[in-house]
């Protein structure tokens, strides 16, 4: 791909995120860090909640009913955690689990998180009547992305088997042990189809988060092949644009304990027994 074609379809994907964020009007920069309550948001079933007053509102209590209102829970220490790691980024100090306060921050800055990258932690408060922001958990909210931890398991698009709706951002990360590598299985396969994937997609990083270790983007109906990842951690995302959508998909994964073998180890070929 030539330079220029290459700047191009990278103009062209910007275009859509854009045009994607004003849709969702749910964007917008506070405190110099651009928010987004739709992609970073949804990030393993942790969100993030303001007070309708505005910002800094919710004492203690009010955080939990917040939450609870939505069907959640405060998300623990290790749950925004979790999110962070997969891109979860806020820059306002909310509540968590056992009165704990604090933000998660990926990418280092000056305005936020003192240039630290972790989860900012201003410690257990012991003055439950302070107001903050809040942060709570919900994965069952919308069958949308999360943080997979089992041996072998079954991932659908949101709504399965029924279509999936538009404007959907859900991402899957997948977690095993060390060692482990995990083995994508495609059972069902139907995204809209575009030439570029452009509209609607699936995507698989070989890696932790969206941003390295990309694999491929797929769309339209047949059915991608088997994967399996180099190290114990995968990312699949998923996304659907605002309008047309399709029948989904359905996959599985399982761990493969082959930390030197190649894949071909799970078909127990002969060959690479005698190699052991
Ligand atoms: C606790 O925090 C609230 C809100 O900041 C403040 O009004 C109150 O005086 C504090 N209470 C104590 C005991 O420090
Ligand atoms: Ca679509």
């Amino acid at each position: 791909m030539s330079l220029s074609h290459k700047a191009m379809r990278t103009c062209s994907i910007i275009w859509l995120v854009c045009l994607l964020l004003e849709e969702a009007g749910a964007w917008g920069f506070k405190d110099g860090i651009l928010h987004n309550s739709i992609w970073l948001e949804q990030a393993a079933g942790v969100y993030h909640r303001e007070s309708r007053k505005g910002r800094y509102q919710l004492t203690y209590k009010e955080a939990k009913a917040v939450c609870e209102f939505e069907g959640g829970k405060l998300a623990t220490y290790d749950q925004l955690e979790a999110a962070r790691k997969i891109g979860f980024h806020v820059c306002s100090a909310g509540w968590f689990d056992k009165g704990r306060v604090g933000y998660p921050i990926v990418k280092p800055g000056t305005n936020c998180g003192f240039g630290r990258v972790g989860i900012i932690d201003y410690g257990y408060r012991l003055n439950k009547s302070e107001r903050w922001d809040v942060y709570c958990y919900n994965p069952n909210g919308k069958q949308c992305g999360g943080i997979l931890t089992e041996q072998h398991r079954l991932i659908n698009s949101p709504g399965y088997p029924d279509e999936y709706e538009d404007e959907q951002i859900c991402y899957w990360h997948i977690r095993l042990r060390y060692g482990q590598r995990v083995q994508l299985r495609f059972l069902e396969f139907d995204v809209e189809d575009d030439t570029a994937c452009l509209s609607d997609y699936l995507e698989i990083y070989d890696s932790y988060d969206d941003v390295s270790g990309f694999v491929g983007r797929f769309c339209g109906d047949d059915l991608p092949e088997d994967f399996i990842s180099t190290g114990n951690v995968i990312t699949l995302k998923f996304l659907s644009d605002s309008s047309v959508t399709a029948g989904g998909f359905q996959l599985e994964y399982f761990a493969v304990d082959s930390p030197t073998n190649s894949p071909a180890n799970i078909t127990a070929s002969p060959t690479m027994l005698s190699n052991e």
